[in-house]
């Protein structure tokens, strides 16, 4: 008997049916971020690089990609190691710039054209962010919530010229774009006036987003956070604000798993946030002590996140995106990784005896139901992914290993720094 009839067997005698969980794992798509190819990068002219904005890339691992062609062979090799049909989140500073210098209040659709073909020929949809970091006017820590009206409305130009591309991106795809704002607004040391900067926040968001375009084409969401390298004691957008701002609005709120006290569960924040808005986007990231950006794995505050999804039933109004750089691994391979834990994440949600175990819970029988989710935590979980990579036509995580060491080889060491 072939491995997957083995698993699916033993998965029916508890009641669950494995193809409906592959059937249901299919149908995922996740926004893979086109930053962990190059450390946050991007492609403007002077190259930037990743400065001043409250997060930060470590490791150096050789064969990162240095241009659009790199960054895209990359993205196709990560695409063809991660099942499914998934898509791109790009960054403002990833515009095909064509060495020109092009300041974010000037950037337009046509930057971006050349993303938007290459996205069609691949299948891939678009989402898209504003970059309000590695600028000289982010330098001091404050961008839409900046003292200085002139260096406000900078800032608002540029969120209104990304709310722009991101409807045409939406329009094109013939799938709504989703476009999130994370600002790094925010100070080192204990300020006096909390109330000042977060008044300038909401009057600038008002400002940046008075044009309104079809839901059809693109969505707006506002990422949250609680804390940042330079923000440690105060962040002007923090989860209350947004909270407040994005409820009044009827915009996405962007929870990144990252963004929260250590302790605090992302999971468990769902439920309530399911009741008063629409759609959520979740930036799938792994905080490790402080907000990382660790490599996203297969831990229990991810299985955590996807069975409360799950169990809501509300993956349809749930944007998944991941939000990790680390440089000190083959960039391509932490993709995979990434993104390969997110699914078997969702398939664990999906392999649930939900009947059962909501019946207990019904029940408050707290044994039986701690017993059965025990239990879970040993059935076959690997075999149904594996038939999920053979049915995928991508490697099986054995495999995965030497793909990415061949093109490490093949390809990436070949590259200079
Ligand atoms: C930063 C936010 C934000 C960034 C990206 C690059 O703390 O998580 O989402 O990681 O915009
Ligand atoms: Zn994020």
């Amino acid at each position: 008997m072939n491995q997957y009839q083995i698993a699916k067997d033993c998965y029916a005698a508890m009641d669950i049916n494995t193809d409906d969980a592959l059937t249901a794992l299919k149908k995922i798509s996740l926004s893979l971020h086109c930053w962990q190819a190059d450390d946050v990068g991007g492609f403007e002219q002077p190259i930037s690089g990743l400065d001043g904005g409250g997060i930060q890339v470590t490791g150096n691992h050789p064969g990162k990609a240095r241009t659009m062609e790199e960054l895209r062979l990359d993205l196709e090799k990560a695409y063809s190691l991660i099942p499914g049909n998934h898509r791109l989140n790009l960054h403002a500073i990833y515009g095909d710039f064509a060495s020109q210098k092009v300041d974010r209040n000037t950037i337009g659709p046509q930057h971006f054209l050349s993303w938007m073909d290459w996205a069609a020929e691949q299948k891939i949809p678009l989402d898209f962010n504003g970059t309000f970091f590695s600028h000289p006017y982010a330098n001091d820590g404050f961008t839409l919530s900046h003292p200085k009206k002139s260096i406000r409305e900078f800032w608002i130009e540029h969120g209104r010229c990304c709310r722009r591309i991101a409807a045409e991106m939406g329009k094109r795809q013939n799938s709504p774009c989703q476009l999130n704002t994370w600002i790094p607004d925010g100070s080192k040391e204990v300020p006096i006036n909390r109330l000042i900067p977060r008044e300038r926040l909401k009057n600038s968001l008002d400002s940046m987003m008075e044009e309104s375009y079809s839901q059809q084409w693109m969505r707006d969401a506002l990422e949250t956070k609680l804390f940042g390298i330079g923000s440690e004691s105060y962040v002007v957008g923090s989860h209350e604000f947004y909270m407040g701002y994005a409820a009044r609005h009827d915009v996405k709120l962007c929870l990144d798993m990252g963004h929260f006290h250590p302790t605090e569960s992302i999971a468990d924040k769902l439920s309530s946030l399911y009741l008063f808005f629409q759609e959520i986007l979740l930036h799938v990231s792994r905080p490790v002590r402080w907000d990382s950006d660790h490599v996203v794995i297969l831990n229990d505050e991810l299985l955590d996140l996807t069975r409360e999804i799950v169990r809501c039933g509300h993956l349809q109004s749930t944007h998944i995106g991941l939000d990790f750089f680390d440089a000190t691994m083959n960039r391509v391979g932490a993709y995979a990784i990434g993104a390969r834990s997110v699914l078997k994440a969702l398939l664990a949600a999906f392999l649930e005896p939900k009947s059962q175990l909501k019946e207990w819970d019904a029940e408050n029988n707290a044994f039986a139901r701690m017993a059965l989710q025990e239990q879970c935590k040993l059935l076959p979980l690997g075999m149904v992914w594996d038939q999920f990579c053979l049915e995928s036509n991508v490697p099986t995580d054995k495999q995965l290993i030497g793909e990415v060491m061949d093109y490490e080889t093949l390809v990436q060491s070949r590259r200079q720094a």
